[in-house]
């Protein structure tokens, strides 16, 4: 049996984190984790993060939002250390739980890498390609939701939350960068990443996100 892995991206404030609890409890609450569980097809759903799904990731999660002093952190060495929370997150948590059975719902992934270190930063695309298959060993999403939302907006959002992180402090065009990368990315992969319209009201944001996963369901599970 083979699980799946169900991903959350998007820009700074966007509602990932508030969605993909959303979706765990939308799951459960609607029959469908009973129902797959009940036909042998899951084993369990479980929620995780990238950087930090692992005791190694915490730690780089630590280091990678966090003020440094008077030593910034160079775009290789953040885009590293990216990768190596990947690589422990992967082989250590991902694989042995997909291979069980489980349907992961994972706060960002490699497109954030992508969009983050090669669009915003503007690091090589095809070093990161080749990093991200390091990381990975090929493993991919079987569902991407884009949270869709304008940059500004979603800046706003995590500034009334709180102090902003070290990469949330970066320059607007930066995070505007990081936003078309995104939709670049939806555009190159239109079957694995789906746009969600994240500008809506949570609930009606939620809406779409169970529309699309209904659909999902139904075609991976045949039921
Ligand atoms: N990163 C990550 C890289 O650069 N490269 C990589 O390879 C990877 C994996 C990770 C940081 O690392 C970078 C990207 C990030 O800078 P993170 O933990 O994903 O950090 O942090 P954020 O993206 O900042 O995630 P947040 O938790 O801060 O934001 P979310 O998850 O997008 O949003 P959420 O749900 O916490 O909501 C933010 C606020 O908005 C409200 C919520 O209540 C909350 O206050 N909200 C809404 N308000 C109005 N309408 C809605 N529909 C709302 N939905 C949520």
């Amino acid at each position: 049996m083979r699980g799946r892995l169900i991903v959350f991206e998007g820009v700074e404030g966007c509602g990932k984190t508030t969605q993909l609890e959303k979706l765990r409890q939308w799951f459960v609450e609607s029959g469908w984790f009973a129902k797959l569980l009940a036909q042998g097809q899951l084993q369990q759903l479980i929620t995780t993060r990238e950087p930090g799904g692992t005791l190694l990731g915490l730690a780089i999660r630590q280091l990678l939002m966090g003020q440094t002093g008077q030593e910034p952190i160079q775009d290789r060495a953040e885009l590293l250390l990216f990768a190596a929370d990947r690589a422990q997150h992967v082989e250590g948590f991902l694989r042995p739980h997909l291979e069980q059975g489980a349907m992961i719902l994972c706060d960002r992934y490699t497109d954030s890498t992508v969009a983050y270190q090669g669009y915003g930063r503007g690091l090589n695309l095809s070093l990161i390609a080749q990093l991200n298959q390091l990381a990975t060993q090929g493993l991919e999403s079987d569902l991407t939701l884009w949270l869709d939302l304008d940059v500004e907006i979603g800046l706003a959002r995590s500034r009334r939350r709180g102090t902003l992180d070290r990469i949330e402090q970066s320059d607007l065009a930066f995070h505007q960068r990081v936003q078309q990368g995104f939709a670049t990315l939806a555009h190159t992969y239109p079957n694995r990443i789906v746009r969600i319209d994240a500008s809506a009201a949570e609930q009606k944001v939620a809406d779409q996100i169970q529309i699309v996963l209904q659909q999902r369901l139904a075609d991976w599970y045949r039921v």
